[in-house]
C-alpha cells in the first residue's frame, strides 16, 4: 500500500543538518508534552477529588501553570518550528541559508523555555525562593519571579529569528526562481509567521515594558486592564499559530495519506490569508466580562469573530473533498460508501481525521464562547477548558502526534516501532477526550468553576443536569486517565522507534494539487499587501479601546501618570529639548546677524 519508492531519498538523506534540527525541535516538544501530561493527570485527579495526595491545594496553581505553559506554549511551538523548518526546506527544495543561525534561534527558544519552566517548577520547593504560579495567562496583579517573564521574552525573540530564517531562505529561493509562485507549504509558513509577528509584538511589549520591570521592582504597579488587553491581543491569534500548522498538515499531507491530492491550492491560500487578516482584531472577545472596556468595542470584536468562521468552514470543505477524492481514486463509491475505502489502519490518517472531527465539536462550543450574551453563562467555568481541549488539546495536539507517525521516519530513516500501538494510541486519545471534554462542558453549564483546586463548596450543592457534579467528576477523571495513558504510549513508541536501526525506502512524496497554484490569482502571493491590510484592521480594532484604557486607568495604573516614574527624568529632558532648540536657534540667528553686519 505504501507508495514509498525504493531508493528515493528521504528528507534526512537530502538535508541531514536540517533534519537534525527538526528532530531536536520535535523532541523538545515531546519533552514538554510529557511534563504537561504529568501535571494534567495530577490536577485532574485533584480537582475531581479522586486523589489529593500528591500536591496540596495551594500547589494546584503551580501545577496548572506548568500544565498550561508546557502544553499550550511549549509543546505546540517547538513542534511547529520543527514542522515549519521541514515544510520550508522540503517545498523550496533547498537548504536553509546558515544553519548556525538556525541553531541560534533553537538555542534561544530552548533557553527561554528552560528559564520559564524553572521559575514555575521552583514553586514546588521551599529550598529556592522563586515561584511563578500566575497561570499561563499571567494576569497582573498576580506576579511571577522575573525569570518567568525574562524566559518568555527570550523564547519569543527566538521565534522571531526563526521566522526571519524562513523568510530569508524564501527570498534566496525567489532570486533563483523569479517567475514561480510561492510553493504552498512555504506560503502557509510565511503567512503564519507574518501573523505571529503582529500578534506577539503586543505580548512582548507587555512583558518588556510593564511586567518584567514591575517584577524587578523598577515600577510600583501596572494597569491590569492594559496588560490583560495586550495579552489577549496575542492570546487569540496564538490559537491560530497552533492551528495553522495543523491546517498545513490537513491540506498538504492528509490528502496524500488518503491516496488522493489536495482539492484546491488557491482555496488553501485564501484560507491562510483570511487567518492573517482576521485573527488579530478579535482578542477582546476574551474580555466580555472585563470592566473598563466599553460594550461597543466588545460588540465589534464579536462581529469580527463571527467572520473567522469562514476560513474554518472553507477548510472543512476542502479537506473533506480532498479525502473523498482519494477514497474514490481507491475505488470507493456511493454517497457515503467511499468512507470504507479510506486507510483507517494508518495511525497518521485516523489520528488526523479524529482530530478534525473533534475540531468541529470544538467549533460549536466556540460559538457559544464567542456570543457576547451566552458567554455570560459559561465564562470562567470548566466549560472553557472543555472547549479548548477539543481545539488545541485535540485538533492540534492529536494532529501533531498523528503526523509524527508519518514524518518521523523521513527525518530519521527509522520506521515507527509499532504502528498498531500508534493506532490504538490515537483512538485512545479520542475516547479519553470525548469523556473528559464532554463532562467538562456539562459541569460548566452547572456553574462549576475552572482554575479551582477544590470546586466542591461546603454546604452547597450544584444543580443536577446531564448527570450530577459527582458523576461528571468520574467521567473527567476516567477521561483524563485515558489521555495520560495515551501520552505514555505515544512517548514510549517514539523512544522505541529511536532505538530502531536505520533503513532505506521510507521516502514519501507529496503530489501536486488538483487545482494548482496557477489557478490562484497572483495577488494572493502579495504578502506585503496582506500584512498592510492586517495592520490597518488591528489599528481600527484596537486604537480606541487601548486609548480609552490608558486614559482611564493610566499607563501604569490609576494616579501614576501616563508613563513610568523611572522615565520621568528622561521625559523631562525630552520635554526641554524644544525649548533648548528654540533658544539655540535664537542664539545662532543672533550670531549670524552679528557676523553679517
Ligand atoms: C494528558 C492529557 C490532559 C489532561 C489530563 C488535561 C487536564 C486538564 C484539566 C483537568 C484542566 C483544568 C484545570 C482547572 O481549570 O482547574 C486543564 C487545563 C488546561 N489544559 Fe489540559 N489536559 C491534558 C492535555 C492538554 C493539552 C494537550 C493541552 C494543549 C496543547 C492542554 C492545555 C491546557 C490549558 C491551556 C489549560 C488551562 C490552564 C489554565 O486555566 O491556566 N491540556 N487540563
Ligand atoms: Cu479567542
Amino acid at each position: 500500500m505504501s507508495e514509498a519508492i525504493e531508493g528515493e531519498r528521504t528528507f534526512v538523506d537530502k538535508f541531514p543538518e536540517e533534519a537534525r534540527l527538526v528532530r531536536a525541535a520535535m523532541l523538545g516538544s515531546f519533552l514538554a508534552l510529557t511534563l504537561g501530561a504529568i501535571f494534567g493527570i495530577i490536577q485532574t485527579l485533584h480537582r475531581t477529588d479522586v486523589f489529593r495526595g500528591l500536591i496540596s491545594s495551594a500547589e494546584y496553581y503551580t501545577s496548572l501553570t506548568a500544565h498550561g505553559v508546557f502544553l499550550a506554549l511549549s509543546f505546540t511551538t517547538f513542534f511547529l518550528v520543527g514542522l515549519f523548518t521541514w515544510a520550508v526546506v522540503r517545498s523550496l527544495d533547498r537548504p536553509l541559508l546558515n544553519i548556525k543561525i538556525t541553531w541560534t534561534w533553537y538555542g534561544l527558544m530552548a533557553a527561554g523555555m528552560t528559564m520559564t519552566g524553572i521559575s514555575i517548577l521552583a514553586g514546588f520547593t521551599d529550598a529556592i525562593d522563586m515561584s511563578a504560579d500566575v497561570l499561563f495567562t499571567f494576569y497582573a496583579p498576580l506576579q511571577a519571579h522575573p525569570l518567568f517573564y525574562a524566559g518568555l521574552a527570550v523564547f519569543i525573540v527566538g521565534s522571531w529569528i526563526a521566522g526571519a530564517d524562513w523568510f530569508r531562505t524564501w527570498l534566496a529561493w525567489k532570486r533563483e526562481h523569479p517567475d514561480e509562485r510561492i510553493p504552498l507549504q512555504t506560503f502557509m509558513v510565511l503567512t503564519t509567521m507574518a501573523m505571529w509577528y503582529i500578534a506577539s509584538s503586543a505580548v512582548a511589549a507587555s512583558v518588556l515594558i510593564f511586567l518584567l520591570p514591575w517584577s524587578l521592582g523598577f515600577i510600583d504597579q501596572v494597569n491590569p486592564t492594559l496588560t490583560r488587553t495586550l495579552f489577549w491581543f496575542f492570546g487569540h491569534p496564538v490559537v491560530y499559530f497552533w492551528l495553522m500548522p495543523a491546517y498545513l498538515l490537513w491540506y498538504t499531507v492528509l490528502p496524500k495519506i488518503a491516496g488522493g491530492r489536495l482539492f484546491s491550492d488557491p482555496l488553501a491560500r485564501v484560507v491562510f490569508v483570511l487567518f492573517l487578516l482576521l485573527s488579530t482584531p478579535v482578542g477582546i472577545h476574551h474580555q466580555y466580562l472585563d470592566p473598563g472596556i466599553a460594550e461597543g468595542f466588545k460588540f465589534i470584536s464579536m462581529t469580527n469573530t463571527m467572520f473567522l468562521l469562514l476560513p474554518s468552514l472553507l477548510t472543512a470543505f476542502t479537506v473533506v473533498a480532498s479525502v473523498e477524492y482519494g477514497a474514490r481514486q481507491r475505488g470507493g463509491t456511493g454517497l457515503l460508501g467511499w468512507l470504507t475505502e479510506l486507510p483507517w489502519r494508518k495511525p497518521e490518517f485516523t489520528g488526523m481525521m479524529l482530530a478534525g472531527l473533534m475540531f468541529a465539536a470544538g467549533g460549536f462550543s466556540g460559538m457559544v464562547n464567542a456570543g457576547m450574551n451566552i458567554n455570560y453563562m459559561i465564562h470562567n467555568t470548566i466549560w472553557v477548558p472543555g472547549h479548548f481541549h477539543l481545539t488545541v488539546g485535540t485538533a492540534v495536539a492529536l494532529t501533531f502526534m498523528a503526523a509524527t507517525y508519518w514524518i518521523w521516519p523521513q527525518i530519521s530513516n527509522k520506521p515507527i516501532y509499532s504502528r498498531s500501538i500508534g493506532l490504538f494510541q490515537v483512538v485512545l486519545w479520542f475516547i479519553g477526550m470525548a469523556l473528559m471534554s464532554n463532562a467538562m462542558h456539562a459541569q460548566g453549564i452547572l456553574g462549576v468553576p475552572r482554575r479551582t483546586a477544590e470546586p466542591e463548596y461546603a454546604g452547597f450543592d450544584y444543580p443536577a443536569g446531564f448527570g450530577g457534579f459527582e458523576e461528571l467528576n468520574i467521567q473527567i477523571a476516567i477521561g483524563g486517565t485515558l489521555l495520560f495513558l495515551s501520552t505514555v504510549l505515544f512517548i514510549g513508541n517514539l523512544v522505541l522507534t529511536m532505538g530502531n536501526p536505520k533503513v532505506s525506502g521510507l521516502a514519501e512524496t507529496l503530489p501536486p494539487a488538483l487545482s494548482g497554484p496557477d489557478d490562484a490569482p497572483q495577488v494572493l502571493d502579495n504578502l506585503r499587501l496582506w500584512v498592510g491590510i492586517a495592520l490597518v484592521l488591528v489599528v481600527l480594532a484596537y486604537a480606541l479601546p487601548l486609548g480609552a484604557i490608558i486614559s482611564r486607568g493610566g499607563l501604569l495604573g490609576p494616579g501614576v501618570g501616563t508613563y513610568p516614574v523611572w522615565l520621568i527624568p528622561a521625559v523631562d529632558a525630552l520635554a526641554n529639548v524644544p525649548t533648548l532648540l528654540v533658544s539655540a536657534a535664537g542664539d545662532a540667528a543672533a550670531v549670524l546677524a552679528e557676523v553679517g553686519r
